[in-house]
């Protein structure tokens, strides 16, 4: 049995988390939920940080809520799933989606459950082709939590979502990337280096502007057109008067690599 729960490492902008309950899966305890809210605590207290990385040690990714875990195991006596939702998961989805740096999901294999709920909250979902996703939820007779009802449709449409979550059916990697679930979906062998070239590409973009588009796009469902052209025009310029933007510019005209500070 692992003792770290969670990894963390640092290097080159990049912070990387990977959950470490490999016997399991990966699969969320307590423990393991409480060492992830530090390590993103960590990641994202540090300046230097242009980009996080969540990824898994072993063959799997992430198999959801370890359902043998105590406080969520109905076979020793009735549960409160509100309170494990509420204090873990939705915390943990909320920080995802709202980070000021992108995200990547590195899923090298199986996802199941929350697991799945947790890759989509990603910005980026790299996957290595033996991977798979699982909504496995109503296999236990629950319904997809942890913003999978959110993220799925809008991902999947209406139709793919219904019958994936119904049948609990794992929709393979390939597919996944192939519907557009996923950014990437990569031979496994390629899998550690398209995860770091991503990581490596984010880390050298223009951190403010990647922070108002990750916030302009995850908002954009919520807003009519009127109101997109105002929220654009606002950070647009706000944008044009960065440091960066000049940066950015200055480099296009001298035909060199742009370097971000981020102001
Ligand atoms: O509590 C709340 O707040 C509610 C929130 C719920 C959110 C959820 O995530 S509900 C869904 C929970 N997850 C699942 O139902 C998935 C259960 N796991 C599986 O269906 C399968 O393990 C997989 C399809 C993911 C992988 O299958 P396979 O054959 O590759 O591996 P395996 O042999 O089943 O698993 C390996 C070990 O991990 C095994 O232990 P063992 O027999 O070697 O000692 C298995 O029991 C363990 N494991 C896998 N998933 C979980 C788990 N142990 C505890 N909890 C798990 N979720």
């Amino acid at each position: 049995m692992s003792e770290l729960t969670i990894l963390f490492e640092h290097a080159h902008a990049v912070a990387r988390i990977t959950l470490n309950r490999p016997e399991r899966l990966n699969a969320f305890t307590q423990t393991m939920h409480e060492a992830l809210r530090a390590a993103f605590d960590q990641a994202e207290n540090n300046p230097a940080t242009r980009v996080i990385v969540l990824a898994a040690s072993g063959r799997g990714f992430c198999a959801g809520q370890d359902l043998a875990d105590e406080g969520v195991d109905p076979t020793k006596g009735e549960v409160s799933l509100h309170h494990t939702l509420e204090s873990n998961y939705k915390p943990l989805i909320t920080r995802i989606a709202n980070a000021k740096v992108p995200v990547i999901a590195a899923v090298n294999g199986v996802a199941a459950g929350a697991g799945v709920s947790l890759a989509l909250a990603c910005d980026f979902v790299v996957a290595a082709q033996s991977a798979s996703f699982g909504l496995a939820f109503a296999k236990i007779g629950l319904i997809p939590d942890a913003g999978s009802t959110y993220f799925l449709p809008r991902a999947l449409g209406t139709p793919l979502a219904l019958g994936y979550a119904l049948t609990g059916e794992k929709l393979p990697a390939e597919r996944a990337a192939q519907l557009g679930m996923i950014w990437k979906c990569v031979p496994d062998a390629d899998f550690k280096e398209a995860v770091n070239t991503l990581s490596m590409q984010l880390a050298a973009s223009a951190p403010r502007a990647m922070q108002a588009i990750k916030s302009m796009l995850r908002a954009s469902g919520g807003l009519s057109l009127g109101q997109s052209l105002d929220a654009e025009t606002a950070i647009q310029d706000a944008l044009g008067k960065s440091v960066d933007y000049a940066e950015g510019v200055a480099a296009f005209k001298e035909k060199r690599l742009a370097h971000f500070s981020g102001r």
